[in-house]
């Protein structure tokens, strides 16, 4: 049967069971008759650990004796997930499990609940690494992830008034069995200190030292014995030394926090395109970069040989952003400093392992660090990011445009400052570039911006080194785990399984007109839409009806994705139902998940006015319940997993040109909801798999983004122009929302009237209004929704993950 792992042992109900009280009593010291969903959460954890653990073991064995690149991809951020309900499913015995806890007396849905999320990540940079390591593992290729095991994730978020209040999430302190302390793999990092020379070579010394502790956590694949690891490092003090006590009142970051070796793992900085460009920071990045290539290195001596010569041959380091870019000059300055090789062959060899991803344009998102920060903090790596430079700037820019002085200061690693006296930046996007063999973007029409507009004196030095790979989900999680009705109503419906080759999905194109077909999709969003409606009862106390379009823009705060359009749409939307409550249109749930990064003004303020809104509208009997509007608070991966099976529409409406790809776009046309979107990042490939008759575009594309900025744009011409848009932003600026801070969402206003509206959310509001009365337009036609629903779901095989993770083999990590 589709779905059933053949690769596991046959495990029935009653072995689970067994197992499940083996551990409560044995491991955990509980008796049966004291358990509860948690404690049953936790020694079934125990139990799949305990199968993960023997497949680790095998797969290592495998991969010693195999001849395979290994890939190492390091990551600062890895969002998970929960992984009780997933592994169950990728090792095939989730079925039996829900037998097996149903005999004891407590059902699997409520034992998975006691799950918190790992938040280990800020958005869809990290939950793109975490469905990476899910492929590569489901592919059978050998891999590691390496990240940081944060104390402290990505903040809870409340609201209070409607405003985001965070406070931290101590996930660490729930039991997470997931992850396995290996004391015998800890690594020693340096910091600060100086470079001297003895005897004609340069020595990094007076330092302070931290240590490095791995936790491992067992990623599995599906329909696959082989487990890889996700391997995360925790700071510690190292004996005998003390980060703290070295001149600590030089350590102070604006928020005041000392550095010391235990806080470097500490906190996940919550910014999403937008680095926080802390000392802090800097050093976690080393820490973690410094660890993991010492590993690897490790490894790769233990299982091949002494000498790193020939190390691009078994091992390939793939940087998920810049964040990790500091390890370029780090794995030279092993190679140099500790194995001898020469600077030239160091630089070759450097070349060869490494690969990096862009995952943003936004200017201010490009890392740079300013010089004496790294010079204080790690002063070989400056030395060695100067030697680069001048390699790079004197033999390869030289050759390609001799004497251009004016193209060696556009492409130095390191920044000529603005004016002088300022300090020197390091630029972590070019140190990534020159230190590649291959820098991929992740959506074709991003990867093409990156080529033109990010890096074009790059991409004509190097033709062949910028290439692109879209971005993909994977279909385990995202169809098969998060919507197991579908995911059964497909195992019946289509041969093969979709699970491991999602363009199978194409044979249900076949049934979308089928009437019988599509009154059982409809039925199945349905039922997951009653229930979210109990989701959202229960975290915002609103009533909503699972027979209303359920409208859902998820994805972090962010004014180029453009929430605060949406925001104003439905201002609109409420204001035409209060002139006419008898208005012919379907019911309609808005749907919002979002942080934003505590710092980010605009962001909050959008926010806090969209609870507001929604609190008017939702308390508002004239408009007879034809339109709610909520925000669930502290939105993750596990409330994604409730909401995307439950869309009917996916707002994906980032102004042209910004959102690299995006991701949630895919995995809303998985589980059958229409976009409504721009032509921007995989959009664009999401719009010619499903076709143009299946999708609301709309707006401003790239180039007539960049051609109405060159024209000039004034977004009070359209204020003064639409009556509509007037009307609401008056009124948002009107205090009337908020009486007891009326000022409190002039920074929106100004934002969009005042300081050009840089995201032209003025400009895109029309056509956007427009494709929504496109939307209500096709709810009313029950047979036409349905065959768009499921056509969306049909073509989405080019959006597996799996696909990506087989395109960065072809074309990055050479493997055959
Ligand atoms: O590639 C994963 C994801 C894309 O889908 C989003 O479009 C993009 O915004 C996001 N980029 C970042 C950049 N952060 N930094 N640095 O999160 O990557």
């Amino acid at each position: 049967k589709a779905g059933q792992n053949d690769t596991m042992p046959v495990v029935d109900s009653e072995d689970i069971a067994q197992s499940v009280v083996r551990h409560l009593q044995q491991s955990l010291g509980v008796e049966l008759d004291e358990a509860g969903p948690a404690e049953y959460w936790e020694a079934l954890s125990l139990v799949v650990r305990e199968i993960d653990l023997q497949r680790i073991r095998a797969t290592r064995k495998k991969e010693r004796e195999g001849k395979a690149r290994r890939i190492y991809y390091l990551s600062l951020e890895f969002l998970v997930g929960r992984l009780l309900g997933n592994n169950l499913h990728n090792l095939g015995i989730f079925k039996e499990t829900e037998k097996a806890m149903a005999k004891l007396g407590t059902p699997l849905v409520d034992i998975l609940e006691n799950e918190s999320d790992p938040s280990l990540g800020n958005g869809g940079l990290g939950r793109l690494a975490a469905c990476f390591m899910d492929s590569m593992t489901t592919l059978d290729m050998p891999a590691m992830g390496y990240g940081i095991n944060y104390r402290f994730g990505l903040f809870r978020q409340s609201f209070a008034g409607g405003k985001q209040v965070e406070t931290p999430d101590g996930w660490r302190e729930d039991s997470f069995p997931w992850g396995i302390e290996r004391a015998k793999r800890k690594q020693h990092v340096k910091l600060y200190g100086l470079v001297r020379e003895h005897a004609g070579k340069a020595v990094w010394e007076d330092t302070q030292e931290v240590l490095g502790m791995p936790w491992d956590v067992p990623v599995t694949g599906y329909g696959t014995g082989t487990v890889n690891t996700l391997r995360l490092w925790e700071s510690r003090a190292a004996h005998g030394f003390d980060l703290n006590s070295f001149d600590a009142g030089r350590y102070q970051d604006s928020r005041s926090q000392e550095i010391s070796a235990e806080n470097i793992s500490q906190v996940l900085y919550p910014n999403d395109n937008h680095p926080a460009g802390k000392e802090l920071r800097l050093i976690q990045q080393y820490f973690f970069v410094a660890c993991s290539l010492a590993d690897l290195i490790e490894r790769y001596k233990r299982e091949n040989s002494e000498s790193l010569k020939n190390i691009a041959d078994k091992v390939a380091i793939q940087l998920n952003d810049t964040h990790p870019a500091i390890a370029v000059a780090e794995f030279m300055r092993v190679l140099m400093d500790e194995e001898n090789v020469v600077f030239s062959r160091a630089l070759e060899v450097t070349r060869e392992v490494f690969a990096y991803t862009n995952h943003t344009l936004l200017p201010e998102a490009l890392e740079e660090w300013p010089q004496q920060l790294i010079t204080k903090v790690l002063p070989r790596h400056m030395q060695i990011i100067h030697m680069i430079n001048y390699h790079f700037l004197h033999s390869e820019v030289e050759a390609v445009w001799p004497g251009d002085d004016h193209m060696k200061r556009r492409l130095s690693i390191i920044e000529e400052p603005d004016r002088p006296g300022d300090d020197q930046m390091v630029r972590m996007a070019f140190l990534s570039v020159v230190g590649s063999h291959k820098v991929n973007g992740v959506a074709a029409l991003h990867s093409r911006l990156v080529q033109e507009k990010l890096f074009p004196e790059f991409h004509h030095m190097w033709p062949e080194k910028i290439i692109n790979v879209t971005n993909g989900v994977t279909p385990r999680r995202w169809l098969d785990y998060c919507n197991p009705e579908l995911a059964a109503l497909i195992d019946e419906t289509i041969e093969g399984d979709w699970r491991k080759d999602l363009y199978k999905l194409g044979a249900m194109k076949a049934y979308a007109d089928d009437p019988a077909f599509q009154k059982r999709f409809a039925a199945i969003k349905h039922d997951n839409k009653k229930h979210l409606a109990a989701v959202i009862k229960e975290l915002c106390d609103v009533d909503v009806s699972p027979d209303a379009i359920f409208d859902v823009q998820i994805k972090r705060l962010h004014e180029y994705k453009r929430q605060q359009m949406n925001l104003l749409h439905i201002m609109a939307l409420y204001r035409r139902l209060l002139d006419n409550p008898d208005l012919d249109v379907p019911p309609r749930v808005f749907i919002f998940g979002a942080k934003a990064a505590p710092g980010y003004k605009v962001a909050k303020t959008i926010i806090h006015a969209i609870n507001r809104v929604a609190e008017r509208v939702n308390n508002d009997r004239r408009i007879k319940d034809k339109l709610k509007v909520v925000f669930l608070p502290n939105y993750r991966v596990s409330l994604a997993e409730k909401i995307i099976p439950a869309a009917d529409v996916s707002e994906q409406i980032s102004t042209a040109g910004f959102e690299a790809s995006g991701t949630g776009n895919m995995k809303f046309a998985l589980n059958g909801a229409l976009t409504v979107g721009t032509l921007d990042g995989a959009n664009v490939e999401i719009a010619e798999e499903v076709g143009d008759d299946n999708i609301f575009i709309f707006g401003l594309t790239v180039e007539q983004v960049s051609e109405l900025r060159h024209r000039g744009y004034n977004p009070r011409d359209i204020y003064n122009r639409s009556e509509e848009l007037r009307s609401v932003i008056d009124w948002l600026d009107s205090g009337d929302l908020c009486p007891e801070e009326p000022e409190a969402f002039r920074p929106l206003v100004e934002a969009l009237l005042d300081q050009g509206d840089y995201f032209l959310t003025m400009a895109d509001y029309q056509a956007y209004s427009d494709a929504h009365e496109r939307i209500a337009e096709t709810w009313k036609k029950p047979e036409l929704w349905w065959k768009m629903a499921i056509t969306n779901s049909a073509s989405m095989g080019k959006f597996s993950s799996d696909r990506s993770i087989q395109d960065y083999g072809k074309a990055i990590w050479n493997m055959s």
